[in-house]
């Protein structure tokens, strides 16, 4: 069963409810593929594989229509003028990637056609085609018609060249560079096939850290394998581009980009790149942050070094993904303010292939944040969302969290930039400001460990990024369903609990490790585990205190205009509702005031004492896991039963561990007694 957890949510096992194992049976007598590319020949297998492992039996493959309860599959050009009378209208509702899962009745005989504008929209049709059987759900009178609302879904990589991966929990990098370009791995091909199934169409390969080597002719040789395994399954690749690589790699002096020997480096390269890969999707940059190098090096600014880069891969239409995430120690009164307050300004400066990506918060990725102030307020730039999958401030691949949770709560705050209903989502998917370069990055927990993630449910969060990087508008309850499904059974009694500890295990993490609005309170460095008490870092924003603020008069970050005036990087109507105590939601409190220990919260309770009982509110939480998980047992497989049995035990013991250091440590500034209710540390 090691076969299992390595299989993802493509397990395709034997469907066991006879009465569905029937109607299928019925349904799907043959499959008929009328494409001929390397993709229609990777959705034939898919089905023939998916389909004949879950009936128990093989379908025939059929060279022409015949017969009835046929599965048609190939794009639009390729079906017969009969076939595409019944669809011709549905065309019109899909996009080049979208696809049509339809029955229809062709000389009274009633088939099924998968169809698209091209074979990856097939692909898609195919695997959306399967989820279906997987799931359980009927297919007797099929009218699917679903086309992806963001451009550009990516995954983005930490990977180096030497394949550790920063903040990956999941083994080593994927990418075998030393093998490559001539061993390709199988693994690549699965990582692809996944990918495809959830419609995530881009991978960014290296590191935003990484070093200039991956642009050289020995690594560009090794990527270009990577995209011909890519390509037909709808996946472009794309790298990173470390600003100074004119000089570290291509001999010059500067990396100026007003420099012309440097521009034309960049244009030299990019064309050497397209070279290779007629399709590279183009490159993500890490410039002037966190010690990177960038425009600034040289006295220029973020549009100078974006739009540069924009111009060398113009021709070839490709993107520059350039990223927002700037801080420094130099204007350290408020972390929070720095990325919009250097980015905003810009707004319509960039060229038109450049698109500025964005944390989902202002500070970095903790378990909860308030939504980005730039969301919304450069509606002349394309604004793309960079989630982060893989758990650097949520327990790593050790704790059980549901993060498509916490994407959605991003997704569906309104940042009221055009009046109410200006959503995130709306920002990221252009239907706001009619943006037509739209994009969505997730920021991979994948690694060569024998289960791609390190903890079986943190395949979850790979899959629920890429559906709503497809739909940002699905419900994370309902992902989680069908996640469910697909990975492990279709037994309500398995999936009602289950799905039900997941939506919760949110909301678990952030009472035990940041209730009320705390943040970045981690262990210095790898943000593992509590460390509320660091001070002594070279960089005062690196520091906890510098977030928690906690002493006698009470604790939290004075963000409202009585502070930092962080709120006013919002539109009015947001800004107010976080300015004022009264209407500022609790579980941001901490983040926008500073208040006493004695205030009081909705529910009457003291922030002290409302503080510790969240805090074992989570660790509660976690033990109620564990109880609707030990009852699972009958239900899967005994290996992947034990393993996230083993996790839990791990997140409880974590959970106390938070709960108990954190406490400790702010009632030395409460000086209060923990209320009834919660348990003494031990
Ligand atoms: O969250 C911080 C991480 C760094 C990361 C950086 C970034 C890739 O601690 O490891 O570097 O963000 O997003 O650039």
């Amino acid at each position: 069963s090691a076969q299992k957890d390595y299989r993802l949510w493509l397990q395709y096992d034997k469907i066991t409810n006879l009465q569905v194992t029937q109607e299928y049976k019925m349904g799907i007598k043959g499959i008929v593929s009328l494409g001929n590319s390397e993709t229609s020949t990777i959705s034939l297998r898919e089905l023939e594989s998916g389909l004949t492992n879950m009936l128990g039996n093989k379908i025939e493959i059929k060279s022409k229509i015949e017969g009835e309860n046929n599965l048609i599959i190939g794009s639009q050009s390729s079906l017969s003028s009969d076939i595409q009378k019944n669809i011709l209208s549905d065309f019109k509702r899909i996009n080049n990637e979208g696809f049509i899962i339809k029955s229809i009745s062709l000389k009274n005989k009633k088939q099924i056609v998968i169809t698209g504008k091209n074979d990856v929209g097939v692909l898609y049709g195919v695997y959306n085609f399967l989820r279906l059987l997987q799931t359980n759900k009927s297919i007797s009178n099929l009218n699917v018609i679903d086309s992806p609302k963001i451009n550009l879904r990516v995954l983005n990589h930490w990977d180096n060249l030497d394949r550790t991966v920063e903040r990956g929990y999941a083994g080593f990098s994927l990418w075998n560079w030393q093998k490559l370009p001539d061993f390709i791995d199988q693994r690549y091909i699965d990582y692809a096939r996944a990918n495809a199934s959830v419609g995530i169409n881009g991978t960014v390969l290296t590191n935003v850290n990484a070093n200039a080597l991956i642009l050289t002719p020995q690594y560009l040789e090794k990527v270009e394998a990577l995209a011909n395994v890519f390509r037909p399954y709808g996946i472009k690749v794309y790298l990173t581009a470390r600003f100074s690589a004119p000089i570290e790699i291509g001999g010059l002096k500067t990396a100026d980009p007003k420099d012309a020997a440097v521009a034309n480096w960049w244009k030299e390269k990019a064309k050497e790149i397209y070279k290779r890969i007629p399709d590279f999707g183009g490159f993500l940059v890490k410039a002037n942050s966190e010690g990177q190098p960038g425009p600034q090096n040289y006295g220029r600014d973020h549009v100078d070094g974006a739009n540069m880069l924009a111009d060398a891969v113009a021709p070839f239409g490709g993107v520059i993904m350039w990223r927002a995430f700037v801080y420094s120690e130099h204007d350290a009164n408020d972390r929070a303010k720095q990325a919009y307050a250097e980015f905003q300004p810009y707004d319509g400066k960039f060229k038109a292939n450049v698109i500025v990506q964005v944390k989902n918060g202002a500070i970095d990725f903790q378990p909860r944040e308030p939504f980005h102030p730039l969301f919304g307020a450069m509606p002349k730039t394309p604004i793309m969302m960079e989630f982060q999958v893989t758990q650097e401030y949520l327990g790593f691949s050790t704790h059980l969290v549901y993060l498509p949770k916490l994407f959605q709560e991003v997704l569906e705050s309104d940042t009221y930039q055009k009046g109410k209903g200006s959503t995130v989502a709306k920002v990221v998917d252009g239907s706001l400001t009619n943006t037509k370069l739209t994009g969505i990055a997730g920021v991979s927990n994948i690694g060569n460990d024998l289960n791609w993630t390190g903890h079986p449910f943190a395949q979850a969060n790979w899959y629920g990024f890429g559906r709503l990087a497809w739909n940002p508008y699905l419900d994370a309850e309902v992902i989680a369903d069908e996640w469910l499904r697909c990975t492990f059974s279709n037994n309500k009694n398995f999936i009602n609990p289950i799905k039900n500890m997941m939506i919760k295990s949110r909301e678990a993490v952030i009472n035990y490790m940041t209730p009320l609005g705390l943040h970045h309170i981690m262990d210095t460095g790898h943000h593992y585990g509590p460390g509320p008490w660091v001070s002594d870092l070279s960089r005062p924003e690196w520091n906890p205190t510098y977030y928690h603020k906690a002493d006698k008069n009470g604790i939290g970050f004075d963000r409202s205009k009585t502070g930092t005036n962080a709120t006013a990087q919002y539109a009015t109507q947001v800004e107010k509702i976080f300015d004022n105590l009264e209407t500022c939601p609790e579980q941001d409190l901490l983040w926008f005031h500073h208040v006493s220990w004695d205030y009081k919260l909705k529910n009457g309770q003291t922030l002290w004492s409302g503080m510790a009982l969240k805090y074992q509110e989570g660790v509660n939480q976690v033990q109620e896991m564990q109880n609707s998980w030990n009852k699972a047992e009958k239900y899967i497989d005994a290996e992947r039963f034990k393993e996230v049995q083993m996790l839990l035990q791990i997140q409880y013991k974590e959970a106390k561990w938070w709960r108990d250091a954190c406490l400790l440590y702010f009632q030395q500034y409460s000086g209060k007694e923990l209320p009834v209710g919660v348990e003494k540390p031990t």
